[in-house]
């Protein structure tokens, strides 16, 4: 039976049920109600007929109790009279007919004197019969019998339950309209929508996912739903992608192969990634939390990785209603709506991180490692609490390997050069990596760090070192040979400091192959329309505000293009995404500052009543806004003072399917090794920027499109999987190639 069915009729027996209760409560209210009325009645007019006929039945004069009932009987109220020996005397003529032989109240009523009165059936109606015994000088002379009709009781009885009827059709009728429409509007409704979302998206055309109107209702199935849904059109996809690749012969790193690769090489090893940045943080926004995934290339680049390999990500909690969306132990599964990875809050308190964070990494080793002639700052308490927070992590990373064997523990990046020493002191049978996402500079320049040999002690503790190229990795090397006690294996680039070999390798990091999962497919010209722009040349920049990032620079080099190339005033329009980064820092709000001025500075100098040069949208965009800049872009400014890598730049570039856009690319990226078809600049050198930007513009379409194919490709081939494949394949390794260098 359908469900709507059952309900309805669940809902009429209800009814039915509740009506039937109270007109059976109802109807024999009614009886006793018009019974105690009869027997009112009855005994009023037995008791003063009694008086009158007693002395006349006494006096066996049947004319004169004739007479009496005469005056006394009415229709439908009938009185008889009976001898003692219950032999009718005489009763009303209305009566008479339907009067049986005898009356069993009137032979009662003689045999023990006492008055008998019951509501019964006389000449097959219903009547109510009072007999009170007549005596004669206290002997029994007689029965005086009121005989009432009464139908009526029987009437009211029915009138009740035809009334009962009436209600129960009306509210069964009501009450099944209105759970009808509640039904169609809350269950039906919604749950079609969810089903035609989940064929479509069982057919390979996601939508987003329907409203549920009661999300009390609706909340847990949709969200169970769409994870189900999404995780069976992710593996769907995966599958075709490595059907696809198989048919090529093509050995391109997917998210599946990763996913594969380290279930292989790991088995049932846990792996711990540990990062400063979280990938998602929950924030309070007027009343309501908020998502934000943070402009990082390091959470760019690890995000996809976590996805395919699972585990634990380590990080710190900043968002101020983190502690809220996580459990006791701050931990949550993601992405939310299908988890694949735990993340791990770790909670500093502001004195920490300000020490740790903004102080130590950001104001110390960020510009120590960087040199864009900015001076690090080194002050003994931010050192401390460096120390205090990797000690901390530490404690984190150890909680969660507890019980585990040999569990794999990839550490991220600068804030953290302590702990590898620190997690391999307690637990030596973890293999641990650490990944440096910024460049490592010559030793004369790291030799300005107070505690230099600390920290190469500590990064020493893992059993491999990342760089992104291998300059970065001779530097390192360099600087260990001449800062602390220990032998560098040039042949093999690693480290050995008695039994510990530490391997220094280049891991050049790279995005996955899509940029988002969905693209808005935002068109070129609702792009330029939401900017209010209508140019033919749209350059762009996407940036955390950081003084390695040359934006000045490259601001200037926009102005000496349009001062030189003065065709192209209102013809080209640059936009620069730009994201507040490290603010409680001063050098950053200095240079918040300038990159304003800057621009102001441009701008008035070069607009016209319908043209300013540079768009500023100084705020965070989300992955899914960007994708329509990188994708409408003619050309994509990438000017980096010093960069270890710069995923922007690949970001562009994997975006780009139409093979259009042109990238500019600062030569002191690591970027620049790979995408060699990039228009390479000195970004301090205004000119050369300048002239950059004018050969973009002016590119072949032919030459544009061959040089934007060949860094797709690279950037398709060595992708992030790749990365995290070849780091894990080397951790993996490890401690076979030390048990065998050993037995050598
Ligand atoms: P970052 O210095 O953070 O990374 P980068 O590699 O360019 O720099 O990555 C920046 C990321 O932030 C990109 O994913 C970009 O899309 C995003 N982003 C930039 N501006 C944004 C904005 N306005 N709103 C939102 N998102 C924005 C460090 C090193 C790099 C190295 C990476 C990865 O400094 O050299 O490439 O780690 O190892």
């Amino acid at each position: 039976m359908k469900f709507t069915l059952r309900l309805v009729v669940a809902i009429w027996v209800s009814v039915l049920v509740v009506i039937a209760g109270f007109a059976v409560l109802q109807v024999r209210e009614e009886r006793a109600r018009l019974v105690t009325d009869l027997e009112r009645r009855a005994v009023l007019l037995g008791e003063g007929l009694k008086e009158a006929i007693e002395p006349v039945v006494g006096r066996g004069s049947a004319t004169a109790v004739e007479r009496i009932l005469k005056k006394f009987g009415r229709p439908r109220r009938g009185i008889a009279v009976y001898d003692r020996f219950a032999t009718l005397l005489v009763a009303t003529p209305d009566l008479k007919p339907v009067l049986p032989p005898s009356l069993p109240e009137v032979t009662e009523a003689i045999g023990d004197g006492a008055v008998r009165q019951r509501l019964t059936s006389v000449g097959g109606r219903p009547a109510y019969v009072y007999a009170t015994p007549l005596f004669r000088d206290d002997k029994p002379a007689g029965v005086l019998a009121v005989v009432l009709d009464a139908a009526h009781v029987d009437d009211a009885e029915w009138a009740v339950g035809r009334q009962n009827a009436i209600r129960f059709l009306l509210l069964a009728l009501v009450v099944s309209l209105i759970t009808l429409v509640i039904v169609r509007t809350t269950v039906i409704q919604p749950m079609a929508k969810l089903s035609e979302w989940t064929q479509a998206l069982r057919r390979g055309t996601p939508l987003p996912p329907p409203e549920a109107p009661d999300a009390r209702l609706f909340g847990p199935l949709a969200h169970e739903v769409s994870s189900l849904a999404k995780s069976y059109y992710h593996a769907q996809s995966a599958a075709e992608q490595e059907a696809a690749l198989r048919l090529l012969g093509d050995t391109v790193w997917t998210e599946e192969r990763l996913k594969q690769f380290v279930r292989l090489r790991a088995g049932e090893r846990p792996l711990v990634v540990v990062s400063n940045r979280e990938p998602l943080s929950h924030v309070r926004r007027n009343g309501r939390i908020e998502r934000h995934t943070p402009a990082s290339g390091l959470v760019t680049a690890m995000e996809p990785v976590m996805r395919a390999c699972g585990g634990v990500w380590v990080a710190h909690g900043s968002g101020d209603a983190d502690r809220q969306m996580a459990d006791a132990r701050g931990r949550l599964g993601l992405p939310e709506d299908d988890p694949r990875y735990t993340l791990r809050r770790v909670w500093l308190t502001p004195e920490e991180e300000a020490g740790y964070y903004y102080g130590f990494a950001n104001e110390g080793l960020w510009p120590l490692c960087h040199i864009v002639h900015t001076r690090p700052v080194f002050r003994p308490e931010d050192w401390d609490h460096y120390v205090g927070v990797n000690r901390k992590f530490a404690a984190a990373v150890l909680e969660e390997v507890e019980g585990t064997e040999a569990p794999l523990v990839l550490v991220q990046d600068y804030h953290f050069a302590m702990l590898p020493g620190l997690v391999k002191a307690e637990r030596p049978d973890a293999r641990v990596a650490i990944f440096w996402h910024i460049p490592w500079p010559n030793f004369e320049a790291f030799g300005i760090c107070p505690w230099q040999r600390e920290l190469l002690l500590g990064m020493l503790g893992a059993d491999l070192i990342g760089f992104h190229t291998q300059y970065h990795c001779n530097n390192f090397l360099e600087t260990v040979e001449r800062t602390i006690e220990a032998r560098i294996d040039w042949e093999h680039f690693s480290v050995l400091r008695g039994e510990h070999e530490t391997v220094v390798k280049p891991f050049p990091i790279s995005v996955a192959p899509e940029f988002v999962d969905e693209p808005p497919r935002t068109s070129r010209e609702e792009l330029l329309r939401e900017l209010g722009v209508s140019v033919e040349f749209l350059g762009v920049g996407v940036e955390r505000i950081d003084y390695t990032k040359g934006l000045p620079e490259r601001f200037r080099a926009l102005h000496w293009f349009f001062e030189r190339y003065p065709e192209y005033r209102e013809r080209v329009v640059f936009v620069q995404l730009a994201a507040p980064s490290r603010s409680t820092i001063p050098r950053y709000q200095e240079l918040q500052r300038e990159v304003e001025d800057t621009i102001r500075e441009v701008n008035q100098a070069l607009q016209t009543r319908s043209w300013r040069p540079i768009i500023y949208l100084n705020r965070h965009h989300e992955h899914r806004e960007i994708w329509a800049y990188y994708r409408h872009a003619d050309f994509c400014m990438v000017t980096s003072l010093h960069d270890g890598m710069n995923l922007v730049a690949k970001e562009f570039v994997s975006v780009r399917d139409d093979d259009g856009g042109v990238l500019i690319l600062s030569r002191f990226t690591g970027a620049a090794r790979e995408l060699r078809d990039a228009v390479l600049v000195n970004p301090y050198d205004i000119a050369e920027t300048a002239e950059a930007i004018r050969a973009a513009v002016e590119m072949a379409p032919e030459e544009r499109a061959a040089r934007m194919a060949r860094m797709r490709r690279t950037v398709r081939e060595h992708n992030i999987y790749q990365w995290a494949g070849l780091l894990l394949s080397e951790l993996t390794r490890i401690p076979m190639e030390v048990a065998e260098a050993k037995d050598a």
